[in-house]
């Protein structure tokens, strides 16, 4: 017997969703009533029940951190005691977040909830995160989080039943107060896809032919996927991916695929043993870096790549309807959009704004700077999905990923792009500091510093084309006569003060006479940005954490 409870509780503030999703500290998480606030406020927006009163279908599963196996137990017996008919869920509620948007889109659910906190560590001590995804698969658009941090603002009860918990690491059918639970394997349905996009024998071939990769999952939840497809499916060797148990702490490292976090690759892909390709993923597995043998593949340059040689694979030989950036992304792609006459959109930050765009079939594919690269095939960014797509381009053009790069930069030109990160800014002076930026950007327009003329200057405002809603206030763009850009924005993903994002961006068209060096090459623009932001007065920051 299980017993409905209904519980009297009280709003709980700040529990506003960010870039992607709610993201906190996870003692704050496992505080009262914190989890269940949010999950109620989800579930009075979106609604359990169907029209007709029969409950609706959501999918589960989260990263595998720390409170991840709690949180869906919870999760689950809130489901059932709101009324929902049935939850998909991986077994021991694990999905990456690709995934569960792939799962949601397959069994035509009403949307799914995912536990992570992405590419932030993980740990008692550490972040937990949850997101809501709609029944395209992808993020919850701004209207709907703005509707969840209202509810979370009024909430007086929530729904729960009294239950002992669910057996998750069983796959297969169980029940929980009348409502069905699904367990499902997290990685067959989604590797199956991956096998409908890319060419699988071909890239069998290349790893029977000697090619060599290291795939770094840094303890995340990419390693059960990328074991099946690229050891037992594609053929690479035993071993190829490390660091290939999803661990609660992520064994102490940080998630996030960039050259300062994943450094263990970038060493080995820098020195004199170099296999011919690496990779690595984030938390939840909808990031990437890929790297070839001493040749680092810029975020902003890979999209480019991915766009101008999508059509070696099968899934993409028709040609792209459109390929789609964020803002702060480098114009590289936009390039290749022109070169192949098909349509570019600029969105801002976040994988949200690219879903109108896939689901009205005007993008095929989209990219952040931030390592996420993605296709129409789930409605999230895809971190396993990018490799096998540069694996299927080093498949049929037999070429080293450092001369695919280089033949791109002399065809397209290149977009030298760097994105400095200053971390835990106490948040009034991060404020401070872009208010004052934002109410100089009149005044910018002709002035001159570094040998650099600024042409425009704004704070970015997106309409989305599709249904015309007006995304404000997503991120200050200074833009100069020879093309160079700088981007300010602060982080919405972070959990401790304010992180500072400044993007830097400059162009050279074909030989170039800068120094190849991205850092070099950006030097008047960033002591620029400094300058133009006064960010030392402001912050007393001179240095960033993180240059990716
Ligand atoms: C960051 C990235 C953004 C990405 C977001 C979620 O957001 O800059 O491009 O979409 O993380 O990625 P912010 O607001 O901190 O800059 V993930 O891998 O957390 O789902
Ligand atoms: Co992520």
């Amino acid at each position: 017997m299980t017993t409905k409870l209904t519980i009297t509780t009280a709003p709980i503030a700040g529990q506003k969703p960010g870039t992607s999703g709610l993201r906190k500290k996870t003692p704050v998480f496992m505080g009262p009533h914190y989890l269940e606030n949010f999950v109620q406020a989800i579930f009075d927006v979106v609604g359990t029940r169907n029209p007709d009163g029969s409950g609706k279908t959501f999918v589960l599963g989260g990263d595998g951190r720390y409170f991840n196996d709690r949180a869906a137990q919870v999760i689950l017996r809130m489901a059932a005691a709101n009324g929902a008919a049935r939850v998909i869920i991986g077994q021991n509620a694990i999905l990456s977040t690709p995934a569960a948007s792939h799962l949601i889109r397959l069994y035509q659910t009403d949307g799914g909830i995912i536990m992570s906190a992405s590419h932030n560590p993980g740990g008692p001590k550490e972040d937990f995160g949850v997101k809501f995804n709609m029944s395209n698969g992808g993020p919850a658009p701004e209207a709907a989080t703005e509707a969840m941090y209202k509810r979370t603002t009024e909430i007086s009860e929530y729904h729960i039943v009294e239950s002992q918990d669910v057996d998750l690491s069983k796959i297969g059918r169980t029940a929980l107060a009348g409502m069905i639970v699904d367990v499902v394997d997290p990685v067959s349905d989604y590797a199956a896809l991956m096998e409908t996009l890319f060419d699988f024998p071909a890239i069998r071939t290349m790893f029977a032919g000697g090619f060599r990769m290291r795939m770094d999952s840094m303890c995340a939840v990419t390693g059960p996927y990328a074991v099946e497809i690229l050891e037992n499916r594609l053929g690479a060797a035993k071993g190829t991916v490390i660091n290939a148990t999803p661990l609660s702490d992520f064994g102490g490292m940080h998630p996030d695929p960039n050259p300062t976090w994943a450094k263990a690759l970038m060493d080995e892909m820098f020195g004199a043993a170099a296999p011919d390709f690496g990779a690595a993923s984030d938390g939840d597995g909808d990031r990437n870096m890929v790297v070839g043998a001493a040749a680092y593949v810029s975020p902003s340059d890979s999209l480019a790549v991915l766009a101008a040689n999508a059509h070696l694979a099968p899934g993409y030989k028709a040609g792209l309807k459109g390929v789609a950036r964020s803002m702060p992304t480098s114009a590289a792609a936009d390039r290749v959009a022109t070169a192949l006459g098909i349509a570019s959109y600029e969105t801002p930050t976040g994988w949200k704004f690219f879903g109108n765009l896939l689901d009205a079939g005007r993008a095929t594919i989209c990219g952040e700077e931030s390592f996420g690269t993605g296709s129409d095939h789930v409605r999230e960014k895809d971190g396993l999905w990018a490799v096998l797509l540069w694996l299927n381009i080093l498949a049929v053009r037999k070429q080293s990923v450092a001369a695919i790069l280089a033949e791109h930069w002399a065809k397209f030109g290149r977009n030298y792009y760097s994105r400095h990160d200053f971390e835990a800014i106490a948040s009034d002076k991060a404020d401070a500091m872009m208010a004052a930026l934002r109410g100089s950007l009149a005044s910018l327009p002709g002035h001159q510093l570094e040998g650099l003329t600024i042409q425009a200057a704004d704070d970015f405002a997106y309409t989305d084309p599709v249904d015309g809603s007006v995304s404000k206030a997503q991120g200050v763009r200074i833009m100069f006569e020879d093309g160079s850009r700088i981007v300010l924005r602060l982080s919405g993903t972070g959990t401790e003060g304010a992180t500072l994002r400044l993007y830097l961006e400059r162009y050279a068209a074909g030989p170039d006479g800068l120094d190849h060096d991205p850092q070099q090459a950006l030097a008047p623009v960033i002591r620029a940005a400094h300058a133009l932001a006064r960010i030392e007065a402001f912050t007393g920051r001179v240095t960033p954490d993180v240059i990716t």
